[in-house]
């Protein structure tokens, strides 16, 4: 397959400004009629060239004539001689079979699309680019039994009933949008309606639209939406512009939601939640996930992209305004560590790797793969970095300026940057290379006292990627402050060191006092620091740091420093990490939340990540080790935190009592790895105790570790009791995936024969196989036995579903940081997935680039 280049793009020869769609629905053959008005761009006398798949095609008209098709390189090629016409064109096609879940598609008795990146060409003949936007009118008819509910994009302005059973709707979108941003949802649904009215007073009607058994499961999704609302107009001063907004929940998508004008379609796991069914990081997830969505209706639908390698245009600062509100909403420090956590598991190894790309790539073979950590998670670091650059009057003045300036239009990340520059005066010529280059820079600083002053010397360095050998210095921002070694002070407030060249030294004025670097406070730049440290700085830092950020990190570095050595064969001293752990659990002025935060190690593939090459097992059990020694050496504090941690209300999801329940499973983990008995017992006790499924989830998950009767026993128990609910029996898939075991692998393959496994629903395919790569010391077994496994299952998901069985290779692309005799396991599941016929251009392009 041949790869697409950013280079390359031309506007499009054709525009469609308005476009009418007629469905008659069907799963077994839906037909659909489009009738689009073309108008000539530009002076030229090519033909309208129109994109399609797996259609039928009937018919074709050109203003009212027949006309004979012609097809080139897969597309539907239409001359015409004026400057505009109306192209009309009858198409049928089988919803039913629509494994790919693009396009429309069946899932449990509903019809629903998804039509980003290029699921339009799935539904009718198109220019499938989100640089064409029209005006939509579509026209739904069906079995008014089957599908008494029928839902697209817009506001409702007709219906009836018709012939033989079937009634019909029409629907009118008065916004011009890129047909990745249309949707229709048929089918039998009941709905939770809300209302919310807009600053400028407009009453805005709210439906979540889910199975009627879902029903009592959307509250916490409406109550998001609104504040979601609410938060955009403070923060951002967009209002929401539609009479109607609709969400919909479908069990089987490839995304976690779709932000389609006025009907956003959810995954149901980001939708449905309850005490009984949802823990704590499930709720925060669906309100993260609806206010995501929600805020796409102006970072992406009102202004939206010209072109998909501008993605992070709209993904990038999406993510961060998703960031934002979940800061606003609950504890700025908590969320801030888990937003690093996330990049530092998925973004980091990405850019250290070999599908390593910019947030805007150059090229592409398949766009799907291309919706990466990278262009979302690293994407939103560099939006979060303008505003610190900018600081948060200049960046609003910016983000103002670019919605009035390119609203309804198809843009690029450069006219966003240009929209910043242009509001506050900033010159960010310079910062731009975040949008080129990829991969990690390191920054490396050492500071210096002399003469009543302090220097802060700072390299910076980026690592080749494929592609780009050479790179050049970025602009980075580091939140800096020097803090007095004695009092425990500022002793320089912090403010933005803003490194710009390969070298640079910077001087605090009036530092008499022995100080404490610290640096990149609240993460203010996705990067890896490394700081020459005197002995005890560490120490120091986590537990005097001011920035709550920065005194986490303080611990994680202590603990990484230990671990390092330990992996590459020195002697671990656990003293000051269990030091740093005890002072943290004791202390009163820190909340639940952090303590459970800075007692997490760092993850394994953290840890492989900091080395060139290294073998699984020993990290696993250097990391075990440490752990075993923090859990027996704080037993007491330990068993006080855990046995504090159960006054949490279960009805409450408060920071304080969720940061109390995760503090119930940091501790409950500690407590295991030093004495499994003792916390069998515990986890047992807990888990027919529990009155939230995150202490439910929580136990189960330490049962299936220490394994023995009570873990049979309680899985057992758990499927029983939730045989019936779709997501919670993901979790079950998960928990069992997710054991650390050598012999985790053998659970896996009898899992994926369970009546319950299916390829053919991404969650739970996401649940079994994705839980299994993301657990290290499982997945690198040294037979190789989880490599071929994994391969295995891409390939038989490959069939069924290109776009999510790509998901999975990347894991087996990090052979180069793995020792040499799985790396030469892992390339032969490689080899053996490219070997394969018929295989998938998004499988093709990740394995290949994977092998490198
Ligand atoms: N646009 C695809 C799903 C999301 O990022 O919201
Ligand atoms: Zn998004």
């Amino acid at each position: 397959p041949a790869a697409i280049h950013r280079a390359d793009y031309r506007p499009p020869d054709w525009l469609v400004p308005a476009i009418a769609l007629e469905f008659d629905l069907d799963p077994a053959r839906t037909v659909v009629r489009a009738r689009l008005e073309v108008a000539r761009n530009g002076e030229h006398d090519r033909a309208l060239r129109l994109d399609g798949e797996e259609l039928e095609l009937l018919s074709l008209a050109v203003d009212g004539q027949a006309v004979d098709p012609q097809f080139e390189d897969g597309q539907l090629v239409v001359p015409l001689t004026g400057a505009s016409a109306v192209v009309e064109t009858e198409v049928a096609i089988r919803p039913q079979v629509n494994t790919k879940l693009m396009g429309l598609y069946a899932s449990g008795g509903l019809l629903c699309t998804q039509c980003e990146s290029q699921g339009f060409r799935r539904i009718t003949w198109f220019p499938d680019r989100p640089d064409v936007l029209s005006r939509y009118r579509v026209r739904m008819s069906a079995d008014r039994q089957r599908f008494p509910v029928l839902l697209s994009n817009g506001n409702p302005v007709d219906g009836g009933e018709g012939p033989d059973g079937t009634h019909w709707a029409q629907w009118e979108d008065p916004f011009p949008k890129p047909c990745y941003l249309f949707a229709l949802v048929a089918g039998e649904l009941s709905v939770n309606r809300d209302s919310f009215t807009t600053a400028s007073g407009r009453e805005v009607e709210l439906g979540i639209w889910v199975r009627e058994d879902d029903l009592a499961k959307t509250g916490h999704a409406m109550r998001a939406l609104k504040d979601s609302m609410a938060w955009d107009e403070r923060t951002y001063g967009r209002e929401y512009d539609l009479d109607r907004f609709n969400i919909v929940a479908v069990s089987d998508f490839n995304f976690g939601a779709m932000e389609n004008k006025g009907l956003n379609i959810f995954n149901t796991r980001y939708v449905l939640a309850d005490r009984e069914t949802a823990s704590d990081a499930d709720f925060d997830a669906v309100a993260a996930v609806v206010a995501h969505e929600y805020f796409h209706n102006w970072s992406g639908n009102r202004v939206t992209c010209r072109d998909w390698f501008q993605l992070s245009l709209k993904e990038g600062l999406t993510v961060f305004r998703d960031q934002s509100f979940s800061e606003d909403m609950g504890s700025q420090a908590v969320e801030r560590i888990d937003q690093v956590r996330t990049l530092r598991a998925a973004q980091f190894p990405e850019d250290a790797g070999p599908l390593a790309h910019p947030i805007r790539p150059d090229s592409y073979i398949e766009i799907t793969n291309f919706y990466t950590a990278t262009v979302y998670n690293k994407g939103a670091e560099v939006i979060r970095m303008l505003r610190t650059i900018l600081g948060p009057d200049d960046y609003r003045r910016g983000t103002d300026l670019y919605f009035e300036r390119y609203d309804g239009q198809a843009v690029t990340c450069e006219d966003f940057v240009q929209a910043l520059e242009d509001a506050s005066g900033h010159d960010l010529t310079q910062f731009r290379r975040w949008y080129s280059q990829a991969g990690t820079p390191t920054i490396r600083a050492r500071l210096v006292q002399e003469d009543g002053a302090a220097v802060l010397h700072l390299t910076q360095s980026t690592p080749p990627t494929p592609g780009q050998a050479d790179k050049l210095p970025m602009v980075v921002p580091l939140r800096t402050a020097l803090i007095g070694r004695e009092s425990g002070r500022e002793v320089a407030g912090e403010q933005v060191v803003l490194l710009t060249e390969a070298e640079q030294t910077v001087r605090f004025e009036g530092v008499t006092e022995p100080a404490l670097l610290s640096i990149n406070r609240d993460f203010s730049a996705p990067v890896i620091m490394q700081v020459e440290r005197a002995a005890g700085e560490l120490e120091a830092l986590a537990i005097s740091d001011t920035d709550s950020f920065a005194r986490y990190e303080a611990i994680q570095e202590l603990a990484l420093r230990e671990l390092l050595k330990g992996i590459g064969g020195g002697e671990v001293q656990a003293d000051p990490v269990i030091a740093a752990l005890r002072s943290t659990l004791l202390s009163n002025a820190l909340d639940p939340a952090f303590k459970a935060d800075a007692l997490i190690l760092p993850s394994e593939t953290m840890l492989a990540e900091r080395l060139d090459q290294s073998d699984p097992s020993v990290v696993h059990r250097v990391r075990d080790d440490l752990r075993a020694a923090i859990g027996t050496a704080l037993r007491s504090e330990l068993e006080d935190a855990y046995a504090a941690s159960s006054r949490a209300d279960p009805e409450s999801l408060t920071g304080e009592d969720k940061g109390l329940r995760r503090l119930r499973a940091a501790t409950l983990g500690y407590l295991a790895a030093a004495d499994p008995e003792r916390a069998r017992a515990l986890a047992a006790a807990q888990f027919d105790a529990a009155r939230t499924m995150t202490e439910r989830q929580s136990a189960l998950g330490m049962l299936a570790m220490v394994g023995g009767s009570e873990a049979e026993a309680a899985l057992g128990a758990f499927y029983e009791r939730f045989k019936g609910d779709p997501l919670v029996i993901d979790k079950w898939f998960g928990v069992q995936a997710s054991v650390a075991a050598e012999d985790t692998i053998e659970r896996v393959e009898a899992l994926a024969a369970h009546p319950d496994f299916t390829l053919a629903n991404p969650n739970r395919l996401r649940a079994l196989a994705g839980s299994f790569a993301a657990t290290p010391f499982a997945f690198h077994r040294a037979d190789g036995r989880g490599y071929e496994w994994l391969a295995d299952v891409i390939l038989k998901a490959d069939a069924i579903n290109p776009q999510t069985a790509a998901r999975f290779v990347p894991p087996l692309g990090r052979w180069r940081k793995v020792e040499p005799g799985r790396a030469a396991l892992m390339r032969s599941a490689l080899e053996r997935i490219l070997a394969a016929p018929g295989l998938s251009k998004d499988v093709f392009e990740q394995a290949s680039k994977s092998l490198g």
